[in-house]
């Protein structure tokens, strides 16, 4: 029988379209239908699950699914022992805790003895334990914002990645505790062909991702400033010179990372680069 490796994917919700433009920038053909439940691969040897985000992590510990694409919120409440095998980067949210608008906060002691509403009880349990403040947990499976003005809780806490619904609900942000956002799982120790295909997946999953946090630059320089480029740019190896015909100048081509680009640029401008071409990498692999 043709193995295949299973990756859970949310089937209708926040994660779901970015998950699969991931795998679709991988190369791999399917149909993304979203009224079917599973469904194979054309090119590569996977089958996709479509799932609630919920029932991912535990999906994927019970071998229903090898790996899964969840909220690393959803991952650690659950607490599962899976592997965490890659930050994928999108759908950043932070869990957070909030309270009525007019509410005196100075610090996670003033929870003592308070209600608080939250769709992330063990998280939300361990924080509070760590600051020894004893208040009373209470789970919601969803529209957490509204207990506070429904007189359920004086406190909550909950995803939040623009802030509107808080502030739509009059309550106001008052401790971060934990960055969230999409990564994949696997289950520990997952070997054979399994692994194999696993591995594959990955070397295309990271070269997707790192081509998206670099960009590819051409530009003309004086030749007598060569020399300086290397410091200023890095590159892969080394950057591309070229001769070009008026033989003052070269032609130069590397790869810079998104967060260095405007000192890089600079920097070029001041040695006198003229002709900066930028543009983005669909993939890259070392
Ligand atoms: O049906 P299913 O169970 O699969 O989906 P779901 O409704 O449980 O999950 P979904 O699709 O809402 O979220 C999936 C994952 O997206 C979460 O587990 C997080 O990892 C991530 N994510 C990113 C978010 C948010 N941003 C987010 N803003 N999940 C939820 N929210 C909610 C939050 O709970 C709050 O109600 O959005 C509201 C706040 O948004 P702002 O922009 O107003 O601050
Ligand atoms: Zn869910």
């Amino acid at each position: 029988m043709k193995e295949l490796l299973r990756i859970a994917i949310q089937k209708s919700g926040r994660l779901s379209e970015k998950s699969l433009q991931i795998i679709k920038s991988c190369g791999i053909r399917f149909g993304s239908d979203a009224r079917l439940l599973k469904e194979e691969a054309e090119n590569f040897p996977i089958e996709f699950l479509y799932l609630r985000d919920d029932d991912i992590p535990r999906y994927v510990y019970d071998q229903v699914a090898d790996v899964g694409i969840v909220g690393r919120n959803e991952h650690d409440e659950q607490n599962l022992p899976l592997e965490i095998l890659r930050d994928l980067g999108f759908a950043k949210c932070r869990l957070s805790i909030a309270v009525p608008s007019g509410t005196f906060y100075d610090g996670l002691p003033s929870l003592d003895g308070k209600r608080i509403a939250t769709s992330y009880p063990n998280i939300l349990s361990t924080i509070l334990k760590k600051a020894a403040v004893t208040a009373k947990v209470l789970e919601l499976s969803g529209s957490v914002e509204i207990a506070p003005s429904i007189g359920v809780a004086d406190a909550i806490c909950d995803l939040v990645s623009t802030g509107a619904t808080l502030a739509s609900n009059g309550l106001k942000e008052v401790e971060e505790i934990y960055n969230s956002s999409a990564v994949m799982v696997g289950r520990k120790n997952l070997e054979g062909a399994k692994r194999a295909i696993l591995d594959r997946l990955l070397l295309r999953i990271d070269a997707v991702m790192k081509a998206d946090d670099y960009k590819y630059v051409m530009f003309n320089l004086p030749k007598e400033h060569v020399g300086e480029i290397a410091n200023i740019v890095g590159g892969m190896k080394s950057p591309t010179v070229t001769p070009l015909l008026d033989e003052q100048w070269c032609a130069v081509q590397t790869v810079v990372h998104e967060q260095q680009f405007w000192d890089v640029l600079e920097q070029l401008k001041a040695l006198g680069a003229q002709g900066i071409l930028v543009t983005a990498i669909e993939k890259m692999a070392d």
